[in-house]
């Protein structure tokens, strides 16, 4: 059953270390999955439900808490990565344009990584920074799956209504980007976010990780997992 994959898939995740520059990158290898997404948007949180631990990436109500890419070794090969929140205005420019350069790196070079989880707060949607986060990520030809984090502090009916408003953006932009209800609170939709996250993860121990170029973020399971998660019903509020 998926549910025992699962159980069995995270125990062993641990901290891996911290860079601050493209250099201190680990070897480039094995498969990961990024969390980006604006600051204090719920990234931290919502890496800490999938992986089914309270306390590994550290979170904060304090906007900025993340400043380094922090790895997370789910076993020798499979990373989960933390990434910066952008937007944060009270970051110094020179640290924001070192960010800039770390994230362009990572996102276009990183040939292991399997796809980004985009975390955008449900009560702001789609900010211009994140959409440029998107252009980016399709620029690099990255698989991309939104979670609409905090869909606790909406009722169903608003939360369901934000989910439409960002297909319908996603749709007019034309960017083949999968969306969901997302809550680290209360857990709406994290079992959704993590089959995909191990399908993604998964999927690169299947596959020759030695393919040249962009080749393995365009497999058949990435466009299959894609299609499937296009249109993620709304699963209930306690379906983690
Ligand atoms: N109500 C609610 N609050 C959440 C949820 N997820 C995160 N938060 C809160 O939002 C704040 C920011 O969460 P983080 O996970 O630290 O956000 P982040 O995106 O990692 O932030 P930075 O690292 O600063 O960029 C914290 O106070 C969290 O408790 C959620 O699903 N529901
Ligand atoms: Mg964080």
């Amino acid at each position: 059953m998926r549910t025992q994959v699962i159980d069995i898939f995270f125990p062993e995740v641990t901290f891996l270390l911290s860079v601050d520059t493209p250099e201190q990158l680990p070897p480039d290898h094995g498969a990961e999955v990024a969390f980006a997404g604006r600051s204090n948007a719920g990234k931290s949180s919502a890496l800490n439900a999938i992986a089914g631990r309270r306390t590994l990436a550290r979170t904060s109500k304090t906007p900025g808490r993340t400043r380094l890419i922090n790895f997370f070794a789910v076993n020798p090969s499979c990373r989960l990565v933390d990434l910066p929140g952008y937007g944060y205005a009270k970051v110094p420019a020179s640290v924001r344009e070192r960010w800039q350069e770390s994230m362009a790196v990572f996102l276009n070079q990183r040939r292991c990584l399997r796809g980004a989880i985009m975390v955008v707060d449900i009560r702001q949607l789609l900010t211009p920074l994140d959409s440029q986060m998107l252009t980016w990520c399709q620029n690099a030809r990255l698989p991309v799956h939104l979670l609409l984090s905090k869909s606790d502090k909406l009722s169903r009916g608003a939360a369901a209504r934000a989910l439409a408003a960002v297909r319908k953006t996603l749709d007019e932009t034309g960017m083949a980007v999968s969306v969901q209800l997302f809550s680290a609170n209360n857990r709406e939709g994290v079992s959704e976010a993590r089959t995909l996250v191990l399908d993604w993860l998964g999927a690169a121990g299947n596959q020759d990780k030695k393919s040249p170029g962009n080749k393995g973020r365009e497999s058949g399971a990435y466009k299959q997992s894609r299609k499937n998660l296009r249109d993620f019903p709304r699963s209930g509020r306690r379906s983690g």
